[in-house]
């Protein structure tokens, strides 16, 4: 009787001390990496477009002491948003998905840009209108987020054909 009951309390505090754990990983004040949430993005900018691809661009510095791994983005905007490179190929150049993300180092830089590296936006389901806000989740290693916002713009040029995945053959722009 007395092993029984001794067993259940020891249960019950593994118990709550599960429920502790989880709730201060998700609660984003408890979130202590050592950078979390601390890069800064500057110049953030999005293409306006009435296609169903835009691209996401700016300085995205990092004023920590450790390197930072960005190994993905999410988007509020509907469809499939993706890191890109840009590499030489086809009659010009073409991007790629860029699958093990970027590091940032630390008190360095990631430059996205037109005809550079992006974060892009595909089988957009409406158009993206001038000052228009986007807000933009930045994936970390070690489940570390932070949110972008920033304004869409019109800009021409850019347009590098797509490789790789199921946009293969997409054109977009041209
Ligand atoms: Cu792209």
């Amino acid at each position: 009787m007395r092993t029984y009951t001794r067993t259940a309390l020891v249960a019950a505090g593994a118990f709550v001390l599960a429920l502790t754990t989880a709730c201060s990983t998700n609660d984003p004040d408890t979130i202590t990496g050592a950078n979390a949430g601390a890069v800064v993005l500057e110049d953030g900018w999005a293409k306006a477009t009435d296609t169903d691809m835009s691209g996401v661009f700016g300085t995205i510095r990092n004023p920590g002491e450790s390197d930072l791994h960005l190994t993905g983005v999410s988007g509020e905007v509907g469809g499939t948003t993706e890191l890109h490179e840009t590499v030489p190929g086809g009659s010009g150049s073409m991007m790629r998905e860029k699958e093990d993300g970027f590091v940032i180092p630390a008190g360095g830089e990631l430059v996205l840009e037109p005809g550079g590296n992006h974060i892009m936006l595909m089988d957009l389901d409406q158009p993206i209108t001038t000052g228009q806000q986007i807000t933009i989740t930045l994936l970390f290693d070690d489940a570390v987020e932070q949110d972008i916002t920033v304004s869409a713009r019109d800009f021409q040029g850019g347009e590098e054909e797509y490789i790789g995945g199921t946009h293969e053959g997409t054109n977009h722009g041209g």
